[in-house]
């Protein structure tokens, strides 16, 4: 049976009323993301029609999912919103902080101890308020979500940005920072931005090479990487009908790198399988008896454009492997043109290490189907050139696939299974060698390819593709086979060719697992103290940060004028620091260090006006809060994109940066900075980005007059004596200025107890 399966019969239950209401406000025909968004609003049902990126609207979403990395903060906020339980159903998931290093057993064992204390203190704050853990090796939190959590027509949010992976199973899933999920943990209504809606319509089949994975490298190619920005993007069409369940997670999952708020698909027979294949066949039976309402009206498929703001048709027949990268996830490459772009570029060929899996693709399918690669490779006598590795979502997949075979198919090509979590996706990789900086290419399944996210060195090349194009590449070490049209030789010296990867969407003989890794909360876990240690270097408790002086912010200081792309990565980096991910005082000496100064073109070093001299981006910052001097952050376009770390936002909060001005903001970092109490403001003119000076004195000048839709106007001052008026929007709306004046939305929360 289901987890709580009387909230999601309570969800359903609603449906028909609201769905209904909402056709009566909207007067019009419904898409599935706008009949999830009015099923859950939270003043109930629906009297007005919301605009489309412009109002903001209050959720009660089903559920909150946190992972390790992400729940640290997470909890720390929620331990000072005073509640005694979570409001709704909650989930922690340790899958984050486990470095992949000798393989699964070893690396597990290790991790316990490195961040046993981390553990404990997750798994003691999950008992106290009746949050469901999920222990290290259990699996990734999409992974589990999917298989245990998500259902047809639900919303919820989640502590990382690849929350949307449940859009595979037709829900509203949306990726967030901690301090958001505080809010319905809480009890309090959730606020969102009424999406706008992209349509993409799916014909044909895939076919051949092609796998779910490359419609959304397709459609990262074509949107870019800020192009999803604030819509929910909606599949439909027969092409997204025949893609299987968790072909449909992988695409959603993906839609976070074009920025989008979150994906979806209509309730099917593929959603239905994979329900009871999965233990719930009960949701099913639900789902079935609100089918109706848990996908488009038929008029909206019957006329996309007439419902959607934007729509894309993509054949499925016609579409081609492709491989994106490097540096950035829309860099798409059909594999027929890779021989050609790799050499116009001059990106390495050879492949050192294919890795497969990850929260993205680890589906059964994913992996028979790379299996059947492998086991070829065993038949026709090839030789693997690259490494090969495998992180199994979650332990249920890995228990599965063990015992149908294919890991020992993979130790065949030489594989190495690491353990069930992020792992090599997250710069959790000690790969050996990666600190000599050597340029190389490597090619693998997962959703994200900035620069040093898997082995921390900047050179490493990595290329995305599906996990059955990343097994043929690392057979045949070499990133311009294409599997289409060429051969291989084998051992024998014969010329012999790869056929297509054949697998299975669900395992014919069921899912098996001894231990998931769940650990329920005690009923009452009002006795359980939690403890942390003064002197931890992991953990630190919150103090609030203080309220806005109800003055202008004048004099800033520059601390930075970041060039280019500046995602979370640059700005507060992963790997070796998500060991401080519970600690924002000593995870603020990673801030910014990986953005580019615009003025000298390096990082981590930027001018020191007290002194005059370059250094690193914290200290410096750390110098001026000591001297109580303001400062100001500028930023490129798509400022924040990628994760839902808050630490982005809170380090620069913490250390005293009190406005971060950019051309463009990620969604779920520009809230993060609203929530955490900054000012997060966009030029007006983007060409204004070129008036800011490295020795500029900063003012607001109007921040008194703070209100929705009016402009903030900063003084900047040049070292020359001349003055320039810089106009800036803002998006914050009442609520969120009442924020920023309290200094942070937890602030607000407290207030209210
Ligand atoms: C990621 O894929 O970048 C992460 C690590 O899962 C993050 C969350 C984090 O930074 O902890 C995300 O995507 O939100
Ligand atoms: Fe983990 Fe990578 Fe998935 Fe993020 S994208 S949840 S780091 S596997």
């Amino acid at each position: 049976m289901a987890f709580d399966i009387d909230m999601i019969k309570a969800v359903y239950g609603r449906y028909p009323q609201r769905v209904a209401a909402a056709r009566a406000a909207t007067g019009k025909p419904l898409t599935l993301a706008e009949k999830i968004l009015y099923a859950h609003l939270s003043d109930g049902d629906a009297s007005q029609a919301f605009e489309r990126g412009k109002s903001y609207v209050d959720f009660n979403p089903d559920r909150v999912a946190c992972q390790d990395a992400t729940a640290q903060m997470a909890l720390l906020q929620f331990m000072q919103a005073g509640k005694s339980r979570a409001a709704v159903p909650t989930t922690v998931h340790c899958d984050h902080l486990i470095q992949a290093k000798i393989g699964a057993t070893d690396d597990l064992r290790n991790a316990k101890t490195a961040s046993g204390e981390v553990f404990n203190f997750l798994e003691a704050v999950s008992n106290k308020y009746g949050i469901g853990f999920w222990k290290p090796g259990a699996g990734i939190i999409h992974q589990v979500v999917l298989e245990n959590y998500a259902f047809p027509g639900g919303m919820m949010i989640g502590t990382d940005s690849h929350t949307v992976n449940a859009g595979g199973l037709g829900m509203v899933a949306i990726g967030v920072g901690g301090a958001d999920a505080v809010d319905v943990m809480a009890g309090m209504p959730w606020e969102l931005k009424w999406p706008k809606l992209i349509g993409i319509k799916l014909t044909g089949k895939l076919n051949g090479w092609t796998a779910a994975k490359d419609v959304i490298l397709e459609v990262a190619g074509l949107l870019t990487v800020k192009g999803g920005t604030g819509a929910i993007v909606e599949y439909f069409g027969e092409g997204a009908q025949s893609i299987s369940c968790t072909g449909k997670g992988t695409i959603c999952n993906m839609g976070a790198e074009i920025g989008a708020t979150t994906s979806t698909f209509g309730y099917d027979d593929s959603m239905k399988r994979y329900l009871s294949a999965t233990g719930r066949a009960d949701v099913a039976e639900l789902a079935d008896t609100v089918k109706e309402h848990l996908t488009a009206d038929p008029e909206v498929y019957a006329e996309p454009e007439k419902y959607f703001d934007e729509v894309i048709e993509i054949n499925l027949s016609e579409l081609e492997p492709h491989l994106n990268g490097p540096f950035t996830p829309d860099r798409a490459t059909p594999v027929s043109k890779m021989k050609e772009e790799a050499e116009k570029n001059g990106w390495p060929k050879q492949v050192q290490v294919g890795l497969i899996g990850s929260c993205t693709n680890s589906s059964y399918e994913d992996i028979s189907r790379a299996a059947s690669i492998a086991q070829q490779a065993k038949t026709k006598g090839l030789q693997t050139k690259a490494e090969f590795t495998i992180t199994p979502g979650s332990e249920q997949v890995r228990f599965t696939i063990e015992r149908d075979g294919f890991i020992d198919t993979f130790h065949t090509i030489g594989g190495k299974v690491f353990a069930n979590a992020c792992g090599p996706c997250i710069g959790q990789w000690a790969r050996p060698g990666a600190d000599k900086g050597e340029k190389n290419t490597i090619v693998h399944s997962f959703n994200r390819n900035f620069a040093k996210r898997a082995d921390g060195n900047p050179n490493t090349m990595a290329f995305v593709a599906s996990p059955e194009l990343v097994t043929a590449l690392a057979i045949a070490g070499d990133l311009t086979f294409n599997p289409l049209t060429d051969s291989l030789v084998n051992a024998n010296g014969e010329a012999v060719r790869l056929d297509p990867p054949s697998g299975w969407e669900l395992p014919e003989k069921g899912f098996a697992v001894d231990d998931p890794g769940y650990q329920a909360p005690v009923a009452d876990g009002s006795g359980i103290e939690i403890e942390v240690a003064a002197d931890s270097k992991r953990l630190q408790i919150l103090t609030p940060f203080k309220p806005w002086d109800g003055k202008d912010i004048t004099n800033m200081r520059l601390l930075i004028k970041a060039k280019g792309k500046c995602t979370t990565d640059h700005i507060s980096m992963a790997g070796p620091w998500l060991r401080y991910r519970g600690h924002l005082d000593n995870i603020s000496d990673n801030m910014l260090i990986g953005a580019v100064n615009y003025f000298n073109d390096a990082t981590n070093s930027v001018k020191n006006q007290l002194t005059g001299e370059y250094g690193p981006v914290p200290a410096t910052q750390r110098a001026y809060k000591e001297a109580n001097i303001p400062t100001i952050v500028v930023g490129d376009e798509n400022y924040g994109e990628g994760s839902s770390r808050e630490h982005a936002a809170m380090e620069p909060r913490h250390l005293g940066v009190k406005v971060v001005l950019v051309k463009s903001f990620a969604r779920i970092h520009e809230t993060n900075l609203k929530k955490q109490g900054m000012l997060a403001l966009t030029f007006a003119n983007k060409e204004d980005y070129n008036k800011i000076l490295e020795d500029d004195l900063i003012s607001t000048i109007n921040l008194t007059a703070f209100e929705p839709g009016t402009p903030i106007i900063l003084k900047t001052e040049h070292k020359d004596g001349s003055i320039e008026q810089i106009v800036c929007n803002h998006t914050y709306n009442e609520n969120q200025i009442a924020w920023f004046r309290a200094g942070s939305a937890l602030n607000l929360i407290k207030e209210m107890n």
